[in-house]
C-alpha cells in the first residue's frame, strides 16, 4: 500500500502512513443544540455560543468530502435517560450550581435528556442513513457505549476527532481512544470550547511528549491530503 500522510503537529499523521477510508473513522462529537444552540445547556450556563458554533461550517465541509470518499462516520450525543437513572447525583448537583440543571426544564426541553429538542444533533450536521450514533451518558465516548466494539468490528485503526467541547468531551474521547491503541488526530478548526483559553490549552496538551494523545491538524490540510 502507498503510504499517505498529512501535515500535523507534532508528527505527520498517521504515524505509519496507513490512511484509507477503510481503516479511518471521522467522529463528530456532541454537535447538539444543548452545546451550540440558543436556549440549550451551554447557552443557559451563560457561555459564548460563537465559540461552540465556530466548528459547524468546517465540519460540514469535511463531512461532505469524507462521506464522498466512503470514510466511516460516527456521531455522538451526550444525554441521559428520561428517568435520569444514568445521571450521577454529583453531575446533576454541579449543573444546578451554575443554573442549568441537567434533567430540569429549559427553553429546549429538559436539559441533556434523550429525546428532548435540545439533545438532538443540529440540523446542519444531521447524520445520514448508515452513520452510527453513539449515545453516551458521560464525557468520553467509550464509557458505557458500544463504540469500541463497533470500531474493532469495522477494522478501524485511525480516528479523526471533531466536535465540542475541545477540552471536555473531545479530549476525554481522544484520551480514551489513545489508551485503546487507536491512532488519533484532532482537527483544531473543527472543535470548539466554552472558553478560548481552554480550547488552546487542550490542543497544546495533545502535542506534548511527541504527541502524547496523537496529533493536531486542521480540516483544510486533511481535505487537501485526501484530494492528493
Ligand atoms: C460538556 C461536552 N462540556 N460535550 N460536554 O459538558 O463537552
Amino acid at each position: 500500500m502507498t503510504e499517505r500522510y498529512l501535515a500535523a503537529d507534532p508528527y505527520p499523521w498517521p504515524y505509519n502512513g496507513k490512511l484509507t477510508p477503510q481503516n479511518t473513522a471521522l467522529i463528530v462529537i456532541d454537535m447538539q443544540t444543548d452545546f451550540c444552540g440558543i436556549g440549550g445547556y451551554v447557552d443557559k450556563m451563560g457561555y459564548d455560543l460563537s465559540l461552540t458554533r465556530a466548528p459547524i461550517e468546517p465540519i460540514k465541509r469535511l463531512l461532505g468530502v469524507m462521506r464522498g470518499q466512503g470514510f466511516h462516520i460516527f456521531h455522538t450525543r451526550e444525554g441521559h435517560r428520561p428517568d435520569l437513572a444514568d445521571l450521577p447525583a454529583n453531575k446533576r448537583w454541579r449543573s444546578r450550581q451554575i443554573g442549568a440543571g441537567i434533567g430540569d426544564p429549559g427553553p429546549c426541553g429538559r436539559i441533556l435528556v434523550r429525546g428532548e429538542p435540545g439533545w438532538e444533533i443540529i440540523p446542519e450536521l444531521a447524520p445520514v442513513a448508515g452513520e452510527p450514533i453513539i449515545d453516551k451518558p458521560g464525557k468520553g465516548s467509550f464509557c458505557a457505549t458500544d463504540l469500541e466494539l463497533m470500531l474493532h468490528l469495522q477494522g478501524i485503526e485511525n480516528i479523526v476527532l471533531t466536535g465540542i467541547t475541545t477540552d471536555v468531551c473531545v479530549h476525554t474521547t481522544m484520551r480514551e481512544a489513545n489508551d485503546r491503541g487507536f491512532e488519533c488526530l484532532l482537527l483544531e478548526d473543527c472543535c470548539g470550547a466554552t472558553d478560548m483559553g481552554n480550547h488552546l490549552h487542550a490542543i497544546k496538551m495533545i502535542k506534548m511528549q511527541g504527541g502524547v494523545f496523537g496529533a493536531v491538524s486542521d480540516s483544510k490540510t486533511l481535505i487537501a491530503a485526501l484530494a492528493g
